[in-house]
């Protein structure tokens, strides 16, 4: 429980809203569940900070998970969205920032020909699996345990994110007939998914995997991993899906394609590419994506698809991570920051594995290597939530959830990392003194 400081406003609006939402949020991962105690309510953020309205600072590594890689509040996307506004909110008809946005990610990402624009990444995985269904004229899909692609009936199987969190990864309300059309296997475990496609010849219409996992903390690809999947999918016609929601423009300006070198028949996007509005987006191969309304036979629509705030907060937002060495100082920043927590928790004697690539990290507490969803559980999960409360009182404000990302931005400048690691010194000593 947050002690250190005062978090009494918080308090109050969280007693009100549990009246009116389900625990009090709008989505599941918010409520602190996993970590004890009881949600901040957030003012305002800028830079790398947030303030919640007890007016307590904080440093944000969830940063609205992922989408934020400029920062809160950035001055130019602030600016692109108050021109754009004054235009008009929304028109249900096609705008010529639409085309701007497509073709900025068609160039960015070589797998994706053609693209369609939707209102989250749930909608994008839930769409992306539709299409691979229609192209292929299969039912069934192969997931792997631990990795979420949103909370679509059949990929609420074996999910992470907010289900691993609160142990729910298979959720009440999904039909047994929906759930059976969903195979699932260990993440990294090429011989299990070359069984499911031996035990199911031709009857497999898409595999769909992050291409670095995220929802069961940051776990990353085995070398032959991607590659293996790429060649088992082609092998026997099934589509292949990058869940690119989180990796998307995170780990370059483009996707896990071409730090891999594996290209997928279809990619789902979210987060960074709307800026921080809501945003999702799937696209690929131009015969995959041909069968989308009102060109081919599978429909999908939405109210609010690319709309102008979210587009206009995504083309701004790539244009910025254009720039020369965006990524360079993401990756300096985060190679210092993992460093310091290395040394810190080797010198208060706590085991730890420190899974990252590029600018998102997770701290398994366990002395094992973290491979797939069952290794990732076997993480000190009460060892987290304490190490989350002692950073939090420290001023920084981790994801509360082992099974969730620790994000940087370019806005985590050197000062930054340096309390970040000062103040992960001092939480691990703690851990220790009070184990
Ligand atoms: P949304 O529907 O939440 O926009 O995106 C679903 C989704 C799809 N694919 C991947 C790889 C994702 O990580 C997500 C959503 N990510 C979680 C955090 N890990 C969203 C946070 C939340 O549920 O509140």
């Amino acid at each position: 429980m947050v002690d250190y400081f005062v978090a009494q406003n918080s308090k109050q609006l969280f007693q009100e809203a549990k009246q009116y939402m389900p625990g009090g949020v709008n989505s599941p991962v918010r409520a602190f569940k996993a970590v004890g105690g009881e949600p901040l309510f957030i003012r305002r953020g800028k830079g790398c900070r947030i303030y919640d309205e007890d007016d307590n600072e904080f440093i944000d590594y969830v940063l609205s998970w992922g989408p934020l890689i400029l920062g809160h509040a950035h001055p130019k996307v602030v600016a692109v969205l108050k021109s754009t506004i004054d235009s008009g909110i929304s028109f249900g008809a096609p705008t010529r920032l639409e085309n701007v946005l497509a073709q900025m990610i068609c160039n960015a990402m070589p797998s994706i020909e053609m693209i369609r624009f939707v209102n989250s990444g749930t909608e994008a995985a839930m769409s992306a699996i539709r299409v691979a269904r229609a192209f292929t004229h299969r039912d069934k899909v192969i997931k792997f345990a631990g990795c979420y692609h949103g909370h679509s009936d059949g990929l609420l199987v074996k999910a992470g994110s907010g289900a691993a969190t609160l142990g729910i990864p298979d959720s009440q309300g999904v039909p047994p007939s929906y759930a059976q059309e969903t195979l699932v296997a260990p993440y990294n475990d090429l011989p299990a998914i070359e069984r499911l496609f031996e035990v199911h010849p031709d009857e497999i219409a898409a595999v769909i995997v992050e291409p670095v996992a995220a929802n069961m903390g940051v776990v990353l690809p085995k070398p032959d991993f991607l590659q293996g999947l790429r060649q088992l999918s082609q092998d026997s016609g099934a589509v292949l899906i990058f869940d690119e929601v989180i990796t998307g423009f995170r780990l370059n300006y483009g996707g896990a394609e071409t730090v891999y070198g594996v290209a997928p028949d279809v990619v789902c996007l979210g987060k960074i590419i709307g800026g921080g509005l809501p945003i999702g987006a799937y696209g690929g191969r131009r015969e995959v994506m041909e069968m989308v309304a009102p060109l081919g036979p599978v429909y999908q629509a939405g109210t609010l698809s690319g709309n102008p705030l979210a587009i206009a907060a995504g083309i701004e937002t790539l244009k910025l991570l254009r720039e020369p060495r965006v990524y360079q100082r993401l990756e300096e920043r985060a190679t210092r920051l993992t460093q310091g927590i290395r040394e810190a928790a080797e010198e208060a004697s706590i085991p730890i594995f420190l899974s990252r690539t590029s600018s998102m990290l997770t701290i398994f507490f366990t002395a094992q290597e973290v491979i797939d969803y069952d290794t990732a559980c076997s993480s000190d999960l009460k060892l987290y939530a304490s190490y989350f409360n002692e950073m939090l009182r420290r001023g920084i404000y981790l994801p509360p959830s082992q099974f969730e990302v620790q994000f940087l931005s370019i806005a985590h400048g050197d000062a930054e990392i340096k309390s970040t690691i000062t103040a992960a010194r001092q939480a691990f000593l703690k851990l220790r003194d009070t184990r």
